[in-house]
């Protein structure tokens, strides 16, 4: 196998140049799970240059068949016909079931994949989705490195999907269905909270009318709950990916926000620096118990010891944390 292009000058000049090959060979790179490469990755990832303006990370979430990929393609192409640089990724736990990307087979983006100011990237398939997180986070500063001022980043909205996707974007757009308003279509009240904007898609031919009741609920609904910004009202919308009805307010409510609130996209960047410090560490951690041998006998014998009625667990886990603390001290 040719790995004449695990080098990071090569990569690092391929970036600058926004080379989708090379693009797409770093992202190899952050994706990769083998050690070498991981050292090979965080070395690029540090000496990446910094963007020189704050790029707009915004997330797409919504249940399985909504319409994301069709709606991130609508966007897409307003963003990229308006001269932005576009980079898609997405965050996919789901796809090692599902067997296929969700950039994959069914919406292949096709439009937009052929957009010269846009670069999109099939996700992962059958990681962990804290691998994906990793992974995902790694290729978002690789496209800004590249020049990428907006990444639109698609994600399931189910459970931890969701909180990765709100800890790596600066704008969370939840899209809705018509006519399932009234029991809020098993959507979690978390998602709704953390929502910047809601977009109730597919509100063409017989839907249309239905979407409107539909925007009417979720706008009550949403009254219910404590605005994060003294100043930004979620808006509801409808419209349609499909037809590229609605898609035009929905950007006109992103520049809205990013040109309102700078104070508080800075520190939202700072609360997620610190989020993914401590996600990774304890990962870190995790796969050090884990994967060695020595942490492994540590917790074997202390078993024993615990088995045996010598020790109570409250005295098993201290004398285990020592021993593993030692350890690691030794293999720092
Ligand atoms: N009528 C109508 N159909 C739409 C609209 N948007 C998407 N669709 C259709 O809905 C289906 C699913 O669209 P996708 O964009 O793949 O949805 P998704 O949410 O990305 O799906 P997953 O990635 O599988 O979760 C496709 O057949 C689309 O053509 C819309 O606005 N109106
Ligand atoms: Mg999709």
């Amino acid at each position: 196998m040719d790995t004449s292009w695990k080098n990071i000058d090569y990569l690092l000049d391929g970036i600058k140049d926004a080379n989708r090959v090379i693009l797409a060979r770093a992202i190899t790179l952050v994706e990769s799970l083998s050690k070498d490469d991981q050292i090979l990755a965080n070395e690029l990832l540090n000496a990446l240059p910094r963007p020189t303006s704050i790029s707009r990370r915004i997330a797409v979430s919504g249940s399985p068949g909504v319409g994301k990929s069709t709606f991130i393609e609508s966007l897409g192409m307003q963003l990229a016909n308006n001269g932005e640089k576009v980079a898609v990724l997405a965050i996919d736990p789901s796809s090692s079931q599902s067997k296929g990307s969700i950039l994959g087979d069914k919406t292949r983006m096709e439009q937009l994949s052929r957009h010269p100011n846009a670069y999109i990237r099939p996700s992962p398939a059958g990681e962990t989705l804290g691998g994906v997180a990793r992974s995902t986070y790694a290729s978002i500063l690789i496209c800004e490195a590249a020049g990428f001022n907006h990444l639109l980043i698609e994600t399931v909205g189910v459970g931890q999907s969701e909180i990765t996707a709100r800890q790596l974007c600066d704008f969370f757009i939840l899209l809705l269905l018509p006519g399932a308003g009234d029991d809020l279509q098993g959507i979690k009240k978390g998602i709704m909270e953390s929502a910047d904007l809601l977009f109730i898609n597919k509100a063409d031919g017989p839907q249309s009318e239905r979407a409107l009741d539909t925007l009417a609920s979720y706008k009550q609904a949403l009254h219910l709950y404590a605005a994060r910004l003294d100043d930004w009202m979620v808006p509801v919308l409808t419209g349609s990916a499909f037809e590229n009805k609605g898609i035009s307010e929905v950007l006109q409510n992103i520049n809205k926000y990013f040109n309102g609130h700078e104070s508080f996209l800075l520190q939202r960047r700072s609360a997620q620096l610190q989020y993914w410090f401590r996600n990774f560490l304890e990962e870190r951690i995790k796969n050090f118990l884990m994967g060695n041998e020595e942490a492994e006998n540590v917790l074997i014998a202390t078993t024993r010891k615990l088995e045996s009625g010598a020790i109570t667990p409250f005295e098993a886990s201290e004398q285990a944390f020592r021993s593993l603390v030692e350890l690691a001290q030794k293999n720092a």
